[in-house]
């Protein structure tokens, strides 16, 4: 086997400059004294679904809703670090840039980094990852995942955003009008039933747990429901565990299947009162010609064999 390896933790360093009274540069070492935070938070990137815009096209829950996970975040909020360079008047975003090959930016506003922005170190208690941002990320609670710089080592404190390749030729949403979503930047409310799914399909009549997951970058997942017949009817489907702002949140229902074919859905709402839209809701403010940010109620069908196939009501 061979080790390969881009950063060594001990030469790392994270620099921030721009409209700062005190430049920086944080060594691992450095990072770790200052008072850490850990918090759960799901990271799901915009492009989640991305391919089902126009047709359902995807046939498993892993390529419809896979771009998603969900787990503990450890590190220093972002405002601890900024409050230790000094932040000028004037400065109202932030450019992270990342270590990899394509040093990968993105602009980020100084209301997010003052917030609830952290740079992280560690993920469910051990080192991140190579593949998650080693040996520091940003993450942004919430936001498209693809604004959780990986491998993170320049933050440059700016009074406008900086208008890099993922805010402008990616990242944005081309509306029917030829306008564009910019710094879209906050996941909705979105939602999904995991079993049964196409990869979890029914096996035999009787009684079902039927589960799914709901979150929101906007806070608190309130309630889903859960419809068998396309969305005409709607059930309330309870909530499962712990409700955490900004995280993955189970639900379930107990069904008893006879045969029948299905048409299932959940649509969810969070503490804001926003609840997930239906596709024909979501295209006729978007459009057709999105990748990105599809949050709609999702629909399986479920035959009278058990299988499960991905579909889109019209
Ligand atoms: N430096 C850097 N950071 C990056 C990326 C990248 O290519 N380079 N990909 C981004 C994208 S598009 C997403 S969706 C998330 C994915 O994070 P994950 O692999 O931890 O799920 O990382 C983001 N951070
Ligand atoms: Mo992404």
């Amino acid at each position: 086997m061979v080790e390969c390896r881009s950063l060594i933790p001990d030469e790392h360093r994270l620099i921030i400059h721009g409209m700062v009274d005190r430049p920086l540069i944080f060594t691992m070492d450095d990072l770790k004294r200052f008072p850490s935070v850990s918090e759960i938070r799901f990271l799901e990137c915009p492009a989640n679904g991305g391919m089902e815009w126009k047709a359902p096209q995807m046939e498993g829950l892993q390529f419809t809703h896979g771009m998603l996970s969900c787990c503990e975040w450890t590190g220093v909020r972002l405002s601890t670090l900024l409050a230790e360079v000094g932040v000028k008047p004037e400065g109202k975003w932030i450019l992270a840039e990342g270590a990899d090959g394509a040093a990968m930016t993105r602009s980020i506003p100084m209301d997010k980094a003052l917030d609830d922005a952290i740079v992280v170190y560690a993920q469910n208690g051990e080192a991140l990852r190579g593949e998650q941002g080693y040996p520091i990320r940003l993450m942004n609670p919430g936001w498209e995942g693809n604004t959780s710089i990986k491998w993170l080592r320049r933050l440059e404190v700016g009074d406008q955003p900086y208008y890099q390749r993922e805010e402008t030729s990616k990242y944005t949403d081309l509306l029917p009008d030829g306008r564009a979503r910019k710094f879209s930047f906050e996941q909705e409310c979105n939602s999904v039933i995991t079993s049964p799914c196409p990869e979890v399909p029914l096996k035999k009549k009787g009684w079902y747990e039927f589960e799914g997951i709901a979150w929101s970058g906007k806070g608190k997942i309130k309630g889903v429901d859960i419809s068998f017949d396309g969305g005409v009817t709607w059930r309330p489907a309870p909530i499962k565990g712990i409700v955490i702002e900004k995280c993955l949140t189970r639900f379930s229902y107990m069904y008893n299947w006879q045969g029948e074919p299905l048409l299932i859905q959940s649509r969810a709402w969070d503490e804001t009162g926003y609840v997930q839209p239906t596709f024909k809701q979501l295209r006729a403010i978007r459009g057709g010609n999105s990748i990105y940010h599809r949050n709609a109620i999702h629909t399986w069908k479920v035959h009278s064999d058990g299988s499960v196939q991905n579909a889109q009501l019209a």
